[in-house]
């Protein structure tokens, strides 16, 4: 992998760059839309690049190794090959879905310990195995097995955690570079930044993270409640130590609000659920501001979707339209919506690419924050 800087913003420290791998390009900053169990919901692949235009998506360890499993996916010769998306790929280490969905877990510094949430069914995650895993799934890019604390959290927790999570780092890396590849292509290894809400811990993380100096590094354990300026002061922190040079990758980040303040304070990658959950739900974000797609007000509005996109499903279907599909619980609806939130992430993060690469990124984002979080 190989990350080159593209602009510095003069206004903020918003950057652009391109990270290669030996799936493609990735112009950043960039959004990865999750493909959880080796499927981004509801969204076909060839709609994923025609319609959604992603460069890179995610997988998560925890599903793809509780289902199908490992044989599988290694029968297939990696994800790529198994779900057919042949761009850059990452995978989460399963750090962080072993405390939010499985069952009666426990930690130990050996690993974690925990019940699936499919059939109960007992297993253990250490940092060598999670390494395993993802050389096995086969991403591009693959996560450091890491613990995810809660908000709040007490300083002493917090304090073991960290230190815990750069243990198992170091393992982790340890296992990485002592093994290879399994499909002819290369790997990189990112660590996490953890520290709970902690200005020192988190400075001392970030320290800590960027001595290993791998490819590239990400901000854990944030966006887990805690109020966005807090989350903001803390990726700020985090974001002033860990090396220019090398891509930043914030889990599990957010708004659309939320991604534009913290590509400001020098975020390059974001993932989350909330453009393909919130879809399945009605809810869109749009180039105007939110709408709940459910509303009577859209009945009979027979305009498109979102006409400044400018993809297919945005200026194919109407809003009453999609509003019928969503009442009637239809398939088509959760796609379609599903495809436009998605291409709304995407269009926001090259916008704002562009922007920054123009020197006009700051007065562009104030306007941008104040209009997406207009209820329309
Ligand atoms: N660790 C890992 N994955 C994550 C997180 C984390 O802290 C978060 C926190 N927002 C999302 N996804 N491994």
């Amino acid at each position: 992998m190989d990350f080159k800087l593209v602009a510095e913003d003069s206004g903020s420290k918003a950057r652009s760059g391109v990270i290669s791998t030996d799936h493609g390009e990735i112009k950043t900053p960039i959004f990865m839309p999750v493909g959880t169990a080796g499927t981004v919901k509801a969204v076909h692949q060839r709609e994923l690049k025609e319609d959604v235009a992603a460069q890179i998506i995610l997988g998560n360890t925890y599903h793809l190794y509780l289902r199908p499993g490992l044989d599988v996916i290694e029968g297939a010769g990696g994800l790529h090959k198994f779900n057919g998306w042949d761009r850059p790929m990452l995978t989460d280490s399963g750090g962080y879905q072993v405390y939010s969905l499985a069952n009666t877990r426990k930690i130990k510094e050996e690993g974690v310990t925990f019940k699936s949430h499919i059939d109960g069914s007992k297993h253990t995650f250490t940092p060598e195995y999670a390494i395993d895993i993802q050389r096995t799934i086969g991403a591009d890019i693959i996560m450091a097995f890491d613990e995810c604390t809660p908000y709040p959290c007490e300083y002493g927790y917090a304090r073991e955690s960290m230190e815990m999570t750069h243990r198992w780092l170091k393992r982790c890396c340890d296992r990485f570079d002592a093994t290879s590849s399994k499909y002819g292509y290369s790997q990189t290894l990112f660590p996490i930044v953890q520290g709970s809400t902690y200005k020192d811990l988190r400075e001392k993380s970030a320290e800590t993270i960027a001595s290993f100096g791998r490819e590239g590094n990400a901000i854990g354990g944030l966006s887990v409640g805690e109020p966005a300026e807090m989350m903001y002061e803390h990726t700020e922190i985090v974001c002033n130590i860990l090396p220019k040079d090398k891509p930043r990758y914030l889990m599990g980040v957010g708004t659309p609000e939320n991604i534009l303040e913290c590509i400001a304070l020098g975020v390059d990658m974001f993932d989350c659920v909330m453009p393909t959950r919130n879809a399945r739900h009605g809810l869109l974000f749009t180039s105007e501001g939110i709408i709940n797609i459910k509303n009577e007000k859209w009945k009979k509005d027979y305009s498109p979707i979102d006409e400044a996109l400018g993809g297919y499903v945005d200026t194919f279907y109407s809003k009453a339209y999609l509003r019928h599909l969503t009442h009637s619980k239809e398939y088509l609806g959760a796609q379609i919506a599903s495809i436009h939130n998605l291409a709304f992430y995407l269009w926001l993060v090259d916008e704002a690419r562009k922007h920054i690469e123009q020197g006009t990124f700051i007065d562009w984002k104030n306007v941008m924050v104040k209009k997406l979080t207009t209820r329309l």
